[in-house]
């Protein structure tokens, strides 16, 4: 029997048992930690079933792995070269090409296309974004689902709210949304007046916990000047609520153990750190931060107290905005930047000017197709990695369990090239792995993070835990003022266009970002008046593309869902970088409906 983990881009990370003889037979680690004890149908089904990139090519011709690795070991050589490394792959061991591109002076990238703006929100309150142990979660008595669609996207969480009092806010009817107490469908991108007017309120009506405050030397006055700045009725229209529903989530939640569960979409925006600090300042008002049963739960810092034998200094540029063509040589490995990066056709515009495109990866995709070196790559069931969470503290080795028949790992990658290139081997696999695990501390049959805190931030913020919170103190927002608060755009008889929507991408259940089933179909509210099945034709500024409509009920009529498994999503979402923490904004953009 071997025990290994799931290396998916899931905050789960699912131990898994299974036996060298019965695999692909695999079974839930039911004594796993955080395991609910089965296991989903990505891994069950889809994973299996994905075509692999089965044999490596140089100019569209089949080639074998050793005449490849050559190719790429030349093409390296240019002047300019680049590795733009995606998230396919969850283990730390990806990130061992980056001592391939020291070496070779290459350049990396810097920032994400997933969580980063939320991220500095954090830090900019709390100093360190720490995880919320899944123990604090069982422990509350009141759970806020917040733009986090965990049924689909972190099944593992729904036994630890299961029996509690649920508020989820989202401008979707999601499974979790019907199942709550309440549920607030807010217009997209209102989160920092939700947080802040219920931040306000809360003031106003002694809800404040003043112990608490008093604990943590922290001064309310100046915030609360501060969510004073927010006329009220404005706020309340724009997000599409009222005073008696902000009057019960107070009510809720008031002198009630709480857990705030956060999600990406909160945060797919230009001003998403201004979302998640306010959010902090919430929790913070109400006490529900650094005590038993109570955090907000964001994607945490999953390398948080690691020392990373990985990380490199050397020239960064943008991942979601990556000028491909200031580059001779790009390596693509573990991503599908085509399909996953804003603004598609400027991603391939600009990989087709980049003289050779070298793709590392498993499955066939949309960057595959228009690169000139292919790789394959091994699975997670095919190597040796060591994987973290950004849920929670479970650190887990992954092991081979069948040997590949056309892959090469990250290590043997690296290390062939390296040899090729006159430098010197790596160390043994090994020595790096251990390097991870010799960090954590052992827990019976697991290991543990070196950042675990039962309670997060119990002994106070920042690095050090010798700093005070700091409340969020400045707003401004360009995007609202220029373009929520004008009128829908009515016909134009030129363009052809009418409506502007808010364009949602959130994660689809049978898919892991691009990885297996893909969607064609774009979601509508059926009072906008489309059939299903009619085909549509979406456009904002950066592009259009057509897709089949789906009704439902459980939409706004101001916004337009296209998940993030589908073909051509990309094509109209904003090339742009976060105002904070380097981070791509998909919906930071409205879609027209174009009429041929
Ligand atoms: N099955 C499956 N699981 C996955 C993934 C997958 O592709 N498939 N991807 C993984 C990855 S990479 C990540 S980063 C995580 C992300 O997982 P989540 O954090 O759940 O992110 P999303 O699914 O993008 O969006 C979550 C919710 O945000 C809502 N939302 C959209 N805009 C807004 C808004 O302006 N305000 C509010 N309050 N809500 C909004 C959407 O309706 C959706 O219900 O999931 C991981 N898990
Ligand atoms: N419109 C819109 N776009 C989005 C999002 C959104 O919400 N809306 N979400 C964004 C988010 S949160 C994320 S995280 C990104 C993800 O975007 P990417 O990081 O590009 O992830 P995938 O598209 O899943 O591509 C992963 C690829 O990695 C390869 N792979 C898998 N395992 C391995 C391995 O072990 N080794 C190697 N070498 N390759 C491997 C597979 O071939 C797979 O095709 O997408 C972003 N794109
Ligand atoms: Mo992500």
């Amino acid at each position: 029997m071997i025990k290994t983990t799931c290396g998916l881009d899931c905050p789960d990370a699912c131990g898994i048992i299974t036996t060298i003889e019965t695999f692909p037979q695999i079974t839930a680690d039911k004594k796993h930690p955080t395991s609910n004890g089965a296991l989903c149908s990505l891994l069950n089904k889809h994973l299996f079933e994905e075509p692999r990139v089965t044999i490596a090519r140089v100019e569209g011709k089949e080639v074998s792995l050793e005449s490849a690795i050559e190719a790429t070991a030349q093409a390296l050589k240019s002047d300019k070269k680049l590795l733009w490394r995606g998230s396919g792959n969850f283990g730390v061991m990806q990130e061992i090409t980056n001592l391939l591109f020291k070496e070779i002076d290459g350049t990396t990238t810097k920032g994400t296309l997933c969580d980063g703006s939320g991220d500095a929100g954090i830090v900019e309150g709390r100093g360190v974004n720490r995880i919320l142990p899944p123990e604090q979660i069982a422990k509350a008595e009141v759970v806020v689902v917040w733009g986090k669609n965990i049924t689909v996207t972190a099944s593992h969480l729904m036994p630890y709210i299961k029996g509690k009092k649920l508020i989820v806010i989202d401008p979707l009817k999601t499974a979790i949304a019907k199942k709550a107490d309440l549920h607030l469908q807010i217009t997209p991108r209102s989160d920092f007046y939700v947080a802040t007017i219920l931040s306000r309120f809360a003031i106003m009506g002694d809800h404040e916990d003043k112990d608490f405050l008093e604990e943590f030397d922290l001064d309310i006055e100046e915030f609360y000047d501060f969510t004073k700045e927010f006329r009220i009725r404005p706020v309340l229209d724009h997000i599409g609520t009222d005073l008696n529903e902000m009057g019960k989530i107070l009510e809720i939640i008031s002198g009630k153990k709480t857990v705030f569960l956060i999600g990406n979409g909160v945060q797919k925006y230009s001003n998403g750190h201004h979302v998640l600090h306010a959010i902090d300042s919430l929790a913070i008002t109400l006490g529900k931060i650094a005590k038993e049963g109570c955090g907000v739960a964001f994607l945490g810092n999953s390398k948080l107290g690691f020392e990373n034998p990985f990380e490199i200094k050397g020239k960064k540029v943008q991942k979601a905005t990556t000028n491909f063509s200031a580059f001779d040589t790009v390596l693509i490995q573990g991503g599908n930047p085509v399909a996953s990066m804003p603004n598609s056709s400027r991603v391939i515009e600009e990989l087709k000017k980049s003289k050779t495109v070298i793709y590392f990866g498993l499955y066939e995709n949309e960057t595959s197709k228009i690169s000139d070196i292919i790789i394959p790559a091994k699975n997670f069931f095919e190597k040796e990695d060591i994987r973290l969470s950004y849920a929670h503290h479970i650190v887990s080795p992954m092991r081979t369990i069948n040997e590949s028949k056309y892959g090469i790992s990250e290590y043997e990658f690296t290390n062939s090239i390296l040899q090729q290139l006159g430098f010197d081997a790596l160390k043994e696999e090994q020595y790096y792995l251990d390097f991870w695990l010799n960090q954590c501390e052992k827990i019976g049959d697991y290991y543990r993070s070196p950042a675990y805190q039962e309670i997060p931030y119990a002994e106070g913020f920042g690095e050090d835990e010798d700093d005070k919170f700091e409340f969020i103190d400045e707003y401004g927002d360009d995007f609202i003022k220029t373009k929520q608060f004008t009128r829908a755009r009515k016909k134009s008889k030129k363009e052809h266009i009418i409506s502007e929507y808010w364009l949602l991408s959130p994660k689809a259940s049978k898919a892991l970002n691009t990885q297996f089933k893909r969607d064609n179909q774009a979601i509508l509210h059926p009072n906008l008046g489309f059939k299903d099945g009619d085909s549509i034709t979406l456009c904002s500024a950066y592009g259009e593309y057509s897709f089949i409509v789906k009704n439902s009920e459980e939409m706004r009529e101001d916004a337009i869902v296209v998940y993030s498994n589908t073909l051509g999503v990309n094509f109209f979402t904003p090339d742009i970088i976060s105002e904070e923490g380097d981070s791509a904004c998909y919906q930071e953009v409205k879609v027209s409906v174009k009429y041929l």
